[in-house]
């Protein structure tokens, strides 16, 4: 009787390690991760999210990466001489705390040489890696064009 009892306080205490440490992963959260449709023949596009930072310290994106296209970074819009361009950001660093997000007009991931050509309501996913040796995969619905103008 009392060995039971042991074995069950172990997998008590394993399964709140394995809560603890989901909790810990936890800590950037993404939300409204979206991905634009591409035309025919078009295999480059925007994808948006919001990236939360809830670690106590400021966290680095070093790394993006996707199975279905050959190249992701983080763009920002600029207006420059009166016109909106858009150039790669060599360092995008989130405070603690900070919420960003990435919208038309703004912050974009920029996804380069896109295979299959994903379809409205299908989802491609998109690992960020950070300084912290944290990665994140998550799902990237695609989105209609005609819901949100330019990029
Ligand atoms: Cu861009």
């Amino acid at each position: 009787m009392k060995i039971i009892k042991i074995s069950f306080l172990a997998k008590v205490s394993i399964s709140l390690f394995v809560i603890v440490s989901g909790m810990v992963r936890a800590e950037i959260i993404l939300k409204d991760t979206r991905i634009r449709e591409m035309p025919p023949g078009v295999v480059t596009t925007a994808a948006y999210m919001t990236l939360t930072n809830l670690h106590e310290r400021e966290i680095e994106l070093v790394g993006i990466s996707a199975g279905f296209a050959e190249r992701v970074e983080v763009h920002e819009h600029l207006h420059k001489d009166g016109m909106m361009q858009m150039r790669k950001v060599e360092s995008f660093v989130v405070s603690p705390g900070q919420t960003i997000e990435f919208k038309p007009g703004g912050y974009h991931l920029m996804v380069f040489g896109i295979k299959g050509r994903p379809k409205i309501n299908e989802s491609v996913d998109i690992t960020l890696a950070f300084n912290n040796g944290e990665a994140i995969t998550h799902a990237f619905s695609v989105y209609s064009h005609h819901q949100q103008h330019s990029h």
